[in-house]
């Protein structure tokens, strides 16, 4: 049989497999008989995301931003198409061959879908009979492909009509089955129940912390503009009544809150700016925003941390982790178990209904969403989740500055041209920023108002522009007297560093 029909055979056995194993995935989701991920596509995404090496991952971010999950699917829907096609080509001449490779794929999707955080025991059934499913095509489809390129026109359309009939039907079942295991008409319904508490201490936003220069970040980002990070590939889908939080290790005694118990406690308004270690000098992944919480200190101190304890390990209900210095967790600070951001219950994506907002720290190390588990321990038994994939186990937020306007690449009008920016040292504050034009002096930057040490400031310098190109430079200095260093470096393993510049051309 040519290949071409032999690998069309693979395909739609393969997209058949995935029809039904989608479509059931979403129906156990929805009657809560799966408790882990019985999507084989989702499963195989979230282990391969778990294990991808630091270059890959920094390379995803650094080229598809926030749409790397999107950019993960597609590839694995290439891979995965390719692999069936050779699985058509392969059992076209050896049958067995064919569907015992086919079998071993299909038992590949099963080993990924058990080894998922809360996994139970229904969860592999959607893989096994979406595998039994493709078996059966694969047997049915071969000898009609070998007809169609061996018979006449006729054979070949009727094979055609099939073959494009069982994968239409497939690609309808997976999207049924996509849109059955979304649960996130409930988690939206009980977010909209949501009453919030008000603050004791509503946050008011001094007029002055907002420089009303053109193009500046805004000095509170809205929810819907917020950078959005993290490993899960389908947003969990929480609703309040199924959440609790439970909290034991290296505790007096073990503690667990509930929703209804965490809404009676009195709720702190905090401003704080989020920081990604993977952030890159002048990047975007960073956001301010008013946050509503219960101190983590209050609930660490019902359970008694014993000593020798150092680190809070937090978990999500999809199994991501995060270990913080307990320290942090028991100061003064306002380090939140958060419910509300912007005056808003937390949006479903970043965490909805309760996470954790520390101040000073980068979110890999603090700000864990859809948490469900504080593990008192210590540095030495427990690590978070990106530490044994490269990352430091500490993560203080570094002293930086950003150049929001003009950006680079930008012509201006010679004469007099705001240039205005942002600049952190989350917990510390910033003291002062300074603009250097070409090979000029610093010049000190005109600061916003900082309504606490705990978010972003905003910074502008009017610069008189002449003709020609010219490069500006910005650097901060924080309230210890720590200036921004030149010295560049990525990334990993504890956040980029080096002086923001962007080059303009002035007419
Ligand atoms: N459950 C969970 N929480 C998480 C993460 C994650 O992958 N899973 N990523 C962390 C990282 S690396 C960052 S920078 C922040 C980002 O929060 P945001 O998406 O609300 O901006 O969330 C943190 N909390
Ligand atoms: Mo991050």
């Amino acid at each position: 049989m040519k290949r071409s029909w032999s690998a069309l055979v693979g395909i739609v056995a393969g997209a058949l497999t995935l029809g039904v194993a989608e479509l059931l995935a979403g129906l156990m989701t929805r009657t809560g008989l799966a408790t882990g991920t019985p999507s084989p596509v989702v499963a195989v995404g979230g282990v391969f995301v778990d294990h991808t090496p630091p270059w890959l991952k920094n390379f995803a971010v650094s080229s598809f931003g926030t749409n790397d999950k999107l950019a993960l699917f597609v590839g694995m829907a290439v891979v995965l198409t390719a692999l069936c096609a050779l699985i058509g080509v392969l059992g076209a001449g050896r049958q067995t061959a064919g569907l015992v490779v086919f079998v071993v794929f299909g038992a590949i999707g099963a080993l990924a879908v058990v080894s998922r955080p809360r996994s139970g025991s229904f969860d592999i059934l959607p893989t096994m009979i979406g595998v039994a499913a493709g078996l059966w095509a694969l047997s049915a489809l071969w000898p009609q492909g070998a007809r169609a390129s061996a018979g006449t026109s006729i054979d070949r359309r009727r094979f055609l009509v099939a073959g494009t009939g069982v994968a239409a039907a497939a690609a309808t079942a997976a999207a049924i089955g996509q849109s059955l295991g979304q649960r996130a008409v409930q988690a939206l319904e009980s977010r909209s129940a949501i009453r919030l508490p008000k603050a004791v201490n509503p946050v008011v936003i001094p007029s002055g912390a907002q420089l009303d220069v053109k193009g500046v970040t805004p000095y509170v980002m809205p929810n819907e503009l917020f950078y959005r990070i993290d490993t899960a590939l389908v947003v969990p889908q929480l609703d309040t009544a199924g959440w609790s939080l439970k909290v034991h290790g290296m505790v007096d005694q073990e503690v667990t809150i509930d929703w209804a118990t965490l809404l009676t406690k009195p709720m702190q308004d905090a401003l704080v700016t989020l920081m990604c270690v993977s952030n890159e000098v002048g990047g975007d992944l960073t956001g301010n925003a008013v946050w509503t919480g219960w101190p983590v200190r209050e609930l660490l101190k019902m359970a008694g941390p014993q000593p020798g304890a150092d680190m809070v390990l937090s978990t999500s209900i999809d199994g991501w982790t995060a270990g913080t210095p307990l320290s942090v967790l028991t100061d003064d600070r306002n380090a939140l178990l958060a419910i509300a951001m912007n005056g808003e219950p937390l949006p479903l994506e970043h965490g909805f209904p309760v996470r954790m907002v520390v101040p000073g720290l980068y979110g890999y190390v603090s700000a864990t969403k859809w948490v469900t588990e504080l593990k008192v321990t210590t540095f030495a038994d427990d690590e978070g989740y990106w530490t044994p994939r490269g990352w430091s186990a500490l993560g203080p937020v570094k002293t930086e500055s950003r150049i929001d306007v003009p950006r680079s690449g930008d012509r201006v009008k010679a004469g007099t041209v705001a240039v205005a920016g942002i600049a952190w040292a989350q917990h510390r504050g910033i003291k002062a920023v300074e603009v250097r034009v070409d090979d000029g002096p610093w010049q000190a930057a005109r600061l916003a108002e900082e309504p606490t040490i705990d978010s972003w400031r905003q910074w502008v310098l009017p610069w008189q522009a002449v003709k020609g190109s010219h490069t500006i430079t910005v650097r901060a200095t924080d309230t210890e007297g720590i200036v921004q260093t030149e010295a560049q470096a990525p990334p990993a393993p504890d956040g980029a560093t080096g002086w923001h510049t962007v080059t303009v051309n002035v007419d």
